[in-house]
């Protein structure tokens, strides 16, 4: 283990806010001791999501992603800790809300939606170069 202080892009995606789930993502980022450094309620654009899921341009699952995103508003937030990247994976579980682990906000609160794999109520980033990518598209002021 080392000590990493990291920044990581933390979305509740439109599903966990129409579910009003985002004071309950909050509650556990705050919880598990990672601080906000940006916070902002907004409903994303083509053009945003392009940027942020860039890497999955091609994949079946992209066109229904981008749809589903930009179908509401999401909550954006800049969490801050030592290896909070990791750290807030873990705490979000498995990409598939019936594969994650309870204890894991998809695990616990994540619905089967059948084919609709992309509803998992949140998103964090995998890397620190992911972070930092993804923090300069949500927030370009911070
Ligand atoms: P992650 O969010 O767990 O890091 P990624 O593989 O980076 O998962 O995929 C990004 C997002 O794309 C997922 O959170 C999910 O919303 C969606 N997604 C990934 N794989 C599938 C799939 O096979 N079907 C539908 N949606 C998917």
């Amino acid at each position: 283990m080392t000590t990493q202080t990291e920044r990581s892009l933390v979305l509740v995606k439109p599903d966990g806010f129409a579910r009003g789930l985002s004071g309950e993502v909050l509650r556990r980022i705050e919880a598990k001791g990672y601080t906000l450094a940006a916070l902002a309620v907004t409903t994303p654009t083509r053009e945003q999501l392009a940027e942020h899921y860039a890497e999955h341009e091609g994949k079946p699952f992209y066109e229904p992603l981008v749809e589903f995103m930009s179908s509401g508003q999401v909550t954006a937030i800049v969490i801050e800790g030592n290896r909070c990247i990791e750290g807030f994976r873990a705490l979000a579980g498995a990409t598939d809300p019936t594969a994650a682990l309870p204890g894991t906000i998809r695990g616990d609160l994540g619905r089967d939606w059948g084919k609709k794999v992309q509803e998992n109520i949140v998103h964090g980033s995998d890397s620190p170069e992911s972070a930092a990518r993804e923090i300069a598209i949500w927030f370009p002021n911070l």
